[in-house]
């Protein structure tokens, strides 16, 4: 192991070595700090895992630690909307431990709704705590982000596997042939798996192999390799496609069948019920490309399909990302390398017991919680309507549903009926101008971590700790602390679901999470073993390694059957889910919608939140991407407006005319639509939020996942009349009007 130079102490004058916890890449980044600020954040060449890698967002983040519109002191809401007086820590935290105390013991425990953003999970202690903050108080009202991103792909990960955080991702060092369906990683730079040098990845297996990326839009990653064209919500047709080739060419080893999984027998009758042709028309890709794709997939071998979220917000999302599990797992692709894994740990292996699906349930509705995460769709409900169980009060942390969530207009109603709102957040945002307390959290130059969410999607083992770089600005506190100050006020210990860690907790010992990461990766497969093992690693030793270490931790190919949670440790081919949503999509009659919209992740933006950073906003000017035989048909030219509407809501944005989109599809970026929080710079930009076309309630989920049905979604567009044209542009500010 070659030696690292040692960071300096926090806050003082010199290179830092850490890294960027903005997406799950998390790259290696130096941070410069000079008479204690940071005045620059380059790429970290020597981080053995991102080698240099990193992207506009992560070299623009000390923007936001300095921006001058941060929260940097606790808000208590004094007026109406977004009026806030700064109070001390003391003050809010009182009253806020006092408000909840009232209304868990008034109302009951369920009466405390939370609504976990999307940033929660970049900060291994918030993140931590956050998922057992609730239980702690007895809710189990969680909401977040994952119904609008992974809940589908955690349910398919539970019907599999039993557990819904085992997932396959796909082991790009030696793949030969990768299929890529409903992700765009050139730009997301991957989720649920950790490859900060995606692009290196994917150009050597295209080398080797081949690439293909079904989306229905050219996408960067598209484009930069295969593309293969295919209808909104279209896969699960084409995987069921893949299938029947399987079948019909006798392509399945009956050894994978027999020793691997189970339950193919019945999903082979369904698989029957549809020949190729059927299946093509369910799509849009051509019956022979079906043919090529499944048998090529097979002669490779080392082949895998890896999904994301474009497959993970349509009607029949859990059956789609099921049947791509189904048939990494019949095709054999787990049992060699280059094939399908599960993420190298560097934390002991748990055995994981069935379970994760339908603890809790929505209040209206009764949809079921997946890895404990509610719909967010019904939230607004649940919020707004009288009757026992009515939601009185929300934690917020890292998350602006309003303008990333569904809900619109509904959503801002149940905000403001709420008796008590707080929020965890860097700014006020549309949302939380709502709340009645703004509790400043820290930016991650701010503070320690170690890459947790990555951790447990590894490809190549690695490992990094990082200390804060400078200390908090202002006020601004960690996570952990703001808990525990809180939970404590509420009589109730430690935040934790964990009896145990309650018990201590009240003792006035609080375990941090980063002390109990530091036991787990001791214990681990490369841990110190508390002295045992003399190369081990622990927290205090990594410090020594600020650019972070490649770790030896075995690859998933001899053992992937001790992360089964089912006791036959086989993977489950039928359930009952698969089977009731077989027979929903087999029932299906209606046809195909005229317009479809997609969303789309653009490199300078990051869901809702990166817009205030001038360098990164100025050059995105969002549009409406369409086909130009289907402008044609509107009569629209590149920059003209359209209305585009739902039964929820109509908007008005310009076009923008490409033949990257299938004919039918439509796209439009997702997190635009500021207005009313703190961020001055992105309050003055142009771009509408698409969400508010999204419907409510049961009409606009998948039912078993909870999913918000995002992608695919069908729309109506209407040229709008020159007028109209002609008012927009001379007030280029975004537009929402009720249908
Ligand atoms: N139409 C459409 N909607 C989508 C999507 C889509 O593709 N299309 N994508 C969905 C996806 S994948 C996701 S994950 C969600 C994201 O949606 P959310 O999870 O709600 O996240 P954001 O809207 O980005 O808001 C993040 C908030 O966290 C705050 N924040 C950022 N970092 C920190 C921090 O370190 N500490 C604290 N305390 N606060 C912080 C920011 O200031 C911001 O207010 O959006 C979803 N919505
Ligand atoms: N720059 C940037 N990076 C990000 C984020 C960001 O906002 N900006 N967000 C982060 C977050 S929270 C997440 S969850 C990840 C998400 O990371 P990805 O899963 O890679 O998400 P997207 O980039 O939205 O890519 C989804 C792709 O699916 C396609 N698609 C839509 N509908 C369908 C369909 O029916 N079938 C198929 N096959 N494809 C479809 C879309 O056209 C799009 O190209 O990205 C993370 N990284
Ligand atoms: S790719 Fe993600 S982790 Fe890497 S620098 Fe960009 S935002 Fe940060
Ligand atoms: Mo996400």
């Amino acid at each position: 192991m070659t030696t690292q130079k040692p960071n300096p102490p926090i806050g003082t004058d010199g290179n830092h070595a850490t890294f960027c916890r903005l997406c799950e890449a998390h790259c290696g980044i130096v941070a410069s700090v000079r008479e204690g600020r940071v005045v620059k954040l380059t790429p970290d060449k020597r981080n053995p895992h991102s080698l240099g890698h990193v992207c506009l967002k992560g070299t623009s983040a000390a923007e936001i630690t300095y921006d001058p519109d941060r929260v940097l002191r606790p808000l208590k809401r004094v007026g109406g909307p977004g009026e806030f007086a700064p109070v001390s820590w003391d003050e809010a935290l009182d009253d806020i431990g006092s408000r909840l105390k009232t209304i868990r013991k008034q109302h009951g425990p369920d009466a405390i709704a939370s609504y976990l953003g999307n940033p929660t999970a970049f900060a291994s202690e918030n993140f931590v705590v956050q998922l057992e903050l609730l239980a702690s108080m007895g809710s189990t009202r969680q909401h977040g982000a994952s119904s609008q991103d992974t809940n589908a792909r955690l349910l398919a990960n539970y019907v599999a596997y039993g557990a819904p955080w085992t997932t396959g991702i796909p082991d790009l060092p030696s793949c030969d042939y990768l299929i890529v369906m409903g992700g765009n990683p050139m730009i997301s730079n991957g989720s649920l798996m950790w490859a900060p040098r995606i692009r290196h990845d994917f150009d050597e297996i295209a080398e080797r192999g081949r690439v293909l990326v079904v989306d229905p839009r050219r996408s960067e990653t598209a484009a930069r390799y295969e593309h293969l064209p295919i209808l909104p919500n279209g896969d699960v047709w084409m995987l069921l496609g893949m299938f029947r080739v399987l079948q019909d060419e006798n392509l399945i080893d009956p050894d994978v069948l027999s020793r691997d999984v189970v339950g193919w027998d019945s999903l082979r009758l369904q698989v029957l019920r549809n020949d190729v042709g059927a299946c093509a028309r369910g799509c849009g890709v051509a019956a022979e490309t079906i043919r090529d794709v499944a048998r090529g997939f097979v002669r490779a071998k080392r082949s895998t399909i890896y999904s994301r979220i474009g497959i993970c917000r349509g009607p029949y999302a859990t059956l789609t990302n099921f049947l791509v599990t189904a048939f990494n797992a019949a095709t054999g692709t787990y049992n060699l390398e280059g094939g399908t894994m599960f993420g190298r740990e560097v934390f002991p292996s748990q055995k994981s017991t069935v379970g994760g699906y339908g603890e809790s349930r929505s209040r209206h509705g009764d949809s079921p919680s997946v890895a404990g995460f509610l719909p967010s769709a019904m939230m607004p409900d649940d919020i707004l309507i009288d009757g026992p169980g009515k939601v009185r009060a929300l934690l917020v942390s890292c998350g602006n549903p309003l303008l990333s969530a569904p809900g619109g207009a509904r959503l801002e109603e149940a905000l403001k009926a709420l008796d008590f709102m707080v929020s965890f957040d860097l700014y006020v945002n549309e949302t939380n101008r709502h709340a009645h307390y703004i509790l400043p959290g820290t930016t991650f130059l701010e503070r320690p971590d170690l890459p947790i969410v990555g951790l447990g999607f590894m490809i190549r083992p690695f490992i990094q700790f990082t200390d804060a770089v400078i200390h908090p600005l202002g006020e601004a506190r960690d996570g952990f602390d703001i808990y525990l100050a809180i939970v404590r006020r509420m009589g109730l210990g430690a935040p934790s679901a964990s009896k145990l860690k309650r018990f201590i907790g009240k003792l006035g010992l609080a375990l941090r999470p980063m002390t109990m990461f530091d036991i787990g990766l001791r214990l681990g497969p490369v841990g110190d073993r508390f002295g045992l093992r003399k190369n081990g690693w622990s927290v205090k030793k990594l410090r020594q390694y600020p650019h972070g270490v490649m770790v030896d931790v075995p690859h998933t190919y001899l053992t992937w059957r001790k992360r089964i949670a089912y006791p036959d440790q086989k993977i489950h081919l039928w359930q009952p889910a698969v089977e009731s949503e077989l027979a929903r999509l087999f029932a299906e009659r209606r046809p195909q919608p005229r317009f479809r919209l997609l969303s789309v992740r653009r490199i300078g933006s990051l869901n809702s939140w990166m817009h205030n950073v001038d360098r990164l906003v100025r050059s995105q000017k969002p549009a409406l991407t369409i086909h130009p035989h289907d402008a044609a048909e509107l009569d629209v030219a590149d920059g003209d407006f359209v209305y585009i509407r739902t039964s929820a809501d109509r908007l008005k944005v310009p076009v923008r005319l490409s033949n990257e989109v299938v004919r039918g599809a439509v796209a439009y970026p997702h997190g635009w639509g500021h207005s009313g929080g703190s961020w001055r710079r992105a309050n003055n930009t142009n771009g509408v939020n698409i969400n508010r076309l999204l419907g409510l309630g049961l009409q606009s989920i998948e039912f078993v996942s909870g999913t918000t049905l995002i992608d695919g979604i069908e729309v109506a567009l209407e040229k709008a009349s020159a007028t109209e044209m002609n008012a927009t542009e001379s007030a280029p500010t975004a537009e929402s009007v009720a249908a």
